[in-house]
């Protein structure tokens, strides 16, 4: 019989450097929320990648920062959590540009954890030249010994199956954790409201999008008079000031009705069932509380 492995991969990084991108592109399906806006991820999302006899489960994680809320203590300590617990750790980061203090800390949190980490260098697709990322190369070799330098482009794939032959090469023996044919362990629930969540950070400005969480309240399957199957959603949006209620509505309810089509869309394409979503927005202080936080469902 054929020998399984299995190994779990932290993906780590500032924010934006682009790591979900990174993700959606080894699992091939949309399974973590990307948008230009630093910050996007909150929770440890996993996506699966089953090759013949090798599982590897990766951990996307909310993007290195200092916090300065409650939110954002959370959604370090998903990092750090990660860090501590996988086979493997990629680092991915930028081109070009110094190296951070999040990228400092979070290469002292590799070290600690004492794994194998390869340093990703993604979008190279924006290089003119590729000597253009050499400094950013060198200087991270400074800071760490790592198994392989890896440049790619989570945009057009460039790299990817190269990254991921050796990500795998590190896996070790041992069973596999999900089904072979499963992408991620997220409910069905969790999805939306991420799919919803993307929306608001792709038509929103400026700080509303970093105050918004999305519950979904209702979910129930029905056959509808046709005989078709359709899902019944409603959920809120929830955004820390009158005035960022009054955006997200939008005049006469249009910047609404534009998300909520938007999302209705890829969500049923992910889920693969047509769905009659309603969405309300609330305004709720939430991001300093912890029972709050809890309730917007990170928990
Ligand atoms: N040109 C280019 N853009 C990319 C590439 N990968 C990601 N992006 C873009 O970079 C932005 C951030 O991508 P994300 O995948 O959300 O980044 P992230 O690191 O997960 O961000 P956080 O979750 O906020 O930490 C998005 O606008 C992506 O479309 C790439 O290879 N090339
Ligand atoms: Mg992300």
């Amino acid at each position: 019989m054929e020998k399984s492995y299995s190994g779990f991969v932290a993906i780590v990084g500032r924010p934006n450097v682009g790591k979900s991108s990174l993700m959606n592109r080894f699992v091939g399906e949309k399974v973590a929320i990307v948008s230009p806006k630093p910050q996007t991820t909150r929770n440890k999302i996993i996506g699966i990648v089953t090759r013949g006899g090798v599982q590897l489960v990766f951990i996307d994680t909310p993007g290195m920062h200092k916090p300065r809320t409650k939110l954002s203590e959370y959604m370090v300590k998903q990092v750090n959590e990660s860090v501590a617990d996988v086979d493997i750790g990629v680092l991915v980061t930028e081109p070009t540009g110094e190296i951070t203090r999040a990228e400092h800390d979070l290469v002292a949190r590799l070290k600690s954890a004492k794994v194998p980490v390869i340093l990703v260098i993604n979008k190279i697709d924006l290089l003119a030249q590729k000597e253009q990322m050499m400094a950013k190369i060198a200087a991270f070799s400074q800071e760490m010994d790592f198994e392989a330098i890896i440049p790619v482009s989570a945009r057009t794939g460039e790299g990817v199956d190269i990254l991921l032959d050796k990500i795998e090469s590190y896996a070790p023996e041992g069973p596999h954790f999900f089904d072979d044919d499963a992408m991620t362990d997220q409910p069905e629930r969790v999805i939306v409201s991420e799919i919803i969540r993307e929306k608001v950070l792709g038509n929103m400005q400026d700080e509303i999008p970093h105050g918004v969480a999305v519950v979904i309240e209702n979910m129930k399957e029905r056959t509808n008079a046709e005989g078709e199957e359709l899902a019944d959603i409603d959920a809120t949006i929830y955004c820390e000031r009158d005035s960022h209620k009054g955006m997200l509505i939008g005049k006469g309810g249009a910047m609404l009705k534009k998300i909520g089509t938007q999302a209705r869309v890829d969500a049923e394409r992910f889920l693969g069932i047509k769905l009659n979503l309603r969405l309300w927005v609330k305004v709720r202080d939430w991001r300093n509380n912890e029972v709050q936080i809890r309730n917007m469902g990170y928990k």
